[in-house]
């Protein structure tokens, strides 16, 4: 059999009957976004791309010039297909409506366009996250309000990875599904069939220099893991963070592990550091449709009710029996 496009599967996902041809065309409209931004991430300095834009985002956070490029690359190519009702971005305060003279769909789309920008400008991979929601509000323009639905509403969810090859991870609720850049056919090829977080693991992932900052259960668990071989665990574990979710989750899917950006005092004022609808919540659905587990230490993260658009979240996600654990040490106070 030859090579199975990205295309290909989303139309044989429609025959099946899991998606309609209005998600089928904006899946396929944000992995065509996928692609442009990839070029520009990259072709880098070349492009005139690294660097700061000069400007803040919602959040009081420097803009880099790949994040206002990626953002309106994303905007642009979903404002007139007429699948959408309304998107909303890590980049833009408001819901970001659809011009008057495009006709609207039934879905709202929600994007990080360019996360872990911190590596942007030292050739690090960055990825895009996106997720899918129903507007159920209505004929009317869609609000903030629409947008605040839990996680497991999510119809579809997805990332891109920019690293040495380009990826595109989604889930349309029937496993995860990984599909690779070919750069010179210009098309997403079908790699990574039904991908599972593998439950064995000997890796995990957090931002050590917080460490102080971190609540008594996040300690012990690290703590033990950091005894290896001579504390509770038996084995010895390894740590990576390459401050990019995008390429931190992905290792996770890939060879299993943990991936955490835990309430700590730092951030607990703003509710935690990743944001809900557009970071936590599209890789949560992966990770559950993968087999793993994603909390917030206290709730199933695709159970948390937002009530605001950019909301913060503490995450825990990876192999379902290391998740739990760090759930346990979190009721055992
Ligand atoms: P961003 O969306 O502004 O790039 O921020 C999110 C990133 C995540 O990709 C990553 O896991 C985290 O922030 C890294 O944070 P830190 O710099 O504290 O390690
Ligand atoms: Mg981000």
């Amino acid at each position: 059999m030859g090579r199975v496009t990205l295309t290909q599967y989303l139309i044989e996902q429609q025959r099946a009957g899991r998606i309609n041809p209005d998600l089928r065309l904006l899946i396929e409209v944000v992995a065509r976004a996928v692609k442009a931004i990839s070029v520009n991430v990259s072709k880098g300095a070349l492009a005139g791309v690294l660097g700061e834009a000069g400007t803040d985002n919602v959040q009081g956070e420097a803009q880099k010039k790949l994040d206002v490029i990626a953002n309106e690359i994303l905007l642009q190519a979903n404002e007139w297909g007429g699948h959408l009702a309304a998107m909303a971005s890590e980049e833009v305060e408001e819901v970001h409506q659809i011009p008057f003279d495009y006709p609207k769909g039934g879905y709202l789309l929600l994007f990080d366009p360019l996360d872990g920008s911190s590596n942007i400008d030292v050739n690090i991979s960055v990825g895009t996250i996106f997720s899918v929601l129903r507007n159920s509000s209505g004929d009317g323009e869609p609000t903030e309000q629409s947008f605040l639905q839990p996680g497991r509403e999510q119809v579809a969810a997805g990332y891109a990875v920019y690293g040495p090859s380009t990826l595109f991870v989604l889930t349309v609720g029937n496993g995860v599904h990984g599909f690779t850049l070919d750069r010179e056919m210009g098309s997403f090829v079908y790699t990574h069939p039904f991908m599972t977080v593998p439950s064995e693991t000997h890796e995990y992932a957090i931002n050590a220099s917080n460490m102080r900052h971190w609540e008594p259960p996040v300690q012990r668990y690290i703590a033990e893991l950091q005894q290896g071989v001579l504390g509770p665990r038996g084995k010895d574990f390894n740590m990576r963070w390459v401050a990019s979710m995008v390429a931190d989750v992905h290792r996770v899917l890939t060879r299993g592990g943990i991936f955490m950006y835990p309430l700590d005092e730092k951030c607990r004022a703003a509710g935690g550091k990743l944001r809900l609808m557009y970071e936590a919540n599209p890789m949560a659905m992966i990770i559950e449709q993968a087999g793993g587990a994603a909390s917030t230490g206290r709730e199933r993260i695709l159970d948390v009710q937002p009530h605001k658009l950019h909301q913060r979240v503490p995450v825990i996600l990876g192999s379902a029996s290391e998740v739990e654990r760090v759930v346990a040490y979190h009721q055992e106070g």
